[in-house]
């Protein structure tokens, strides 16, 4: 966890998304972003969406991630709510392996817009979280392009590897 002021909230549908939605604040905690995180249920709890959505930009924070699974609105209701970027992770469920979380969380109407990544894509949510803030923070963005640089290095190293006829991931550093 980054001490300091929030600027990040995660939000999820349950406490059952938590071990899927860690992965937005351990990116976020990577890139020195300190981060809040909570549950809250667009359906057993709208009260509660409808007041952290309400109160969120004046407590500082910048961008919202959410998290849900199934008929996933939690995403749509803050964005309703809200003229904070809401970033939108559908949850992976049993019965539609995350597709009918994909769909009610992309699928918003025109005027309310939720940038959804991919099933269950919390690290990628974390990461253009770090690049909406990275907009006005030169120094975040300085950290992006040298994350950028490296995941261009692993790339290198992998073609490396392919050319010389080693085995996937032979070679590589452990630590
Ligand atoms: C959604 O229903 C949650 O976001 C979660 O992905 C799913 C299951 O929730 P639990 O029944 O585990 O609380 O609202």
């Amino acid at each position: 966890m980054v001490h300091g002021q929030p600027r990040v909230g995660i939000l999820m549908g349950s406490d059952s998304d938590l071990p899927l939605m860690e992965e937005a604040g351990r990116v976020l905690a990577e890139f020195g972003v300190p981060y809040e995180l909570t549950v809250a249920s667009a359906h057993r709890s709208p009260d509660r969406v409808h007041a952290y959505a309400r109160e969120a930009e004046g407590r500082g924070i910048q961008v919202l991630i959410a998290g849900a699974g199934g008929a996933a609105h939690l995403a749509g209701v803050l964005a309703a709510h809200t003229s904070l970027p809401v970033i939108g992770v559908p949850i992976p469920g049993p019965a539609l392996g995350g597709l009918d979380s994909l769909l009610s969380t992309v699928q918003m109407p025109s005027g309310v817009p939720v940038a959804t990544v991919g099933i269950g894509a919390a690290r990628n949510a974390g990461l253009l979280a770090v690049q909406i803030l990275a907009t006005s923070d030169p120094a975040l963005r300085d950290r992006f392009r040298q994350f950028k640089a490296r995941l261009a290095a692993e790339v290198e190293a992998k073609a490396a590897r392919v050319a010389a006829g080693m085995a996937p991931g032979a070679g590589r550093e452990t630590s």
